[in-house]
């Protein structure tokens, strides 16, 4: 079994078990294989995967929905803290991140976290936030990229209205998009019109640095 499956599948085990401190060791330990890239984007990997396997056996019924909920809850509080806490923007916004709609979180906050490492300052606009109060804070705000993150499939189409909307205004702000639905229907992105996709958190640095030309004065991006 690969290393990303066998720490998965070990994952799993523990999150059902509510054993928090088996899950912290495998969490560490991810962060740790070397072979692998390590660090919390290999972590994100591994914990999109076993929640992933967690969410399929909802699906059959074998797991109840409180059951996810724990595993997620209990994963999200490791990684709070386990990972860098966010580097807070000042002065003028490059890049903003979003749960669009849906209140799954985790995703993002894998994201942010590396984007944080990389020394990458990241608005965070929160979860649950809706098309309207998106295109505000847009409207404000002006970031160069706007990161946003669906994981339900309802939501993912709302990214078409967002970027229609941002269009009509004329903002020049990049759309980049992530989250199961994405990673479950490739080209999706181009359906909704956003003008990057990211199958793995761990993606998020090198796609800002394409479209913004970020780093080019050689400002620490390590992913
Ligand atoms: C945990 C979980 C929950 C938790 C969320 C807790 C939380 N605080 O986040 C709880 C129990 C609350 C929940 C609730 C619900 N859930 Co839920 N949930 C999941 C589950 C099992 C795991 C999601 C997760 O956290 N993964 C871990 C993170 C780290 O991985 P990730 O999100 O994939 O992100 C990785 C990459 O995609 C990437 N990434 C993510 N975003 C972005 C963005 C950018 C820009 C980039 C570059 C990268 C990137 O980075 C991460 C690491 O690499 C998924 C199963 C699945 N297949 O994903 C279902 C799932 C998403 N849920 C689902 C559903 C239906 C629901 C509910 C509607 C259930 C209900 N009947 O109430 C509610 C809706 C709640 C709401 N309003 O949002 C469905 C969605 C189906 C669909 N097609 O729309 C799924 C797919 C389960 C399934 N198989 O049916 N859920």
């Amino acid at each position: 079994m690969a290393i990303l499956e066998e720490m998965a599948f070990r994952l799993v085990q523990a999150v059902l078990a509510l054993d928090r401190v088996a899950v912290r060791q495998i969490m560490v330990e991810s962060m740790n294989v070397s072979a692998q890239g390590g660090g919390v984007a290999f972590a994100g990997d591994v914990l999109s995967l076993a929640l992933r396997t967690v969410g399929e056996q909802w699906l059959t019924g074998a797991l109840a929905l409180s059951q996810v909920y724990m595993s997620a809850r209990l994963c999200e509080q490791v990684m709070q803290e386990l990972i860098p806490c966010p580097v807070r923007a000042q002065g003028e916004t490059r890049i903003a991140m979003v749960s669009l709609i849906d209140r799954h979180a985790l995703g993002k906050t894998i994201v942010l976290s590396i984007l944080a490492a990389c020394g990458i300052p990241v608005v965070d606009y929160g979860a649950g936030v809706s098309v309207d109060e998106v295109v505000g804070r847009v409207q404000t705000d002006r970031p160069d990229v706007l990161l946003v993150s669906t994981l339900l499939l309802p939501s993912a189409f709302c990214v078409k209205e967002l970027c229609e909307r941002l269009r009509a205004l004329s903002l020049q702000t990049r759309v980049v998009v992530g989250g199961a639905p994405f990673v479950l229907d490739p080209e999706l992105w181009t359906r909704v019109g956003a003008d990057a996709v990211g199958y793995s958190a761990g993606e998020a640095p090198r796609i800002i640095q394409a479209l913004t030309g970020l780093n080019k004065e050689g400002a620490g991006l390590r992913v």
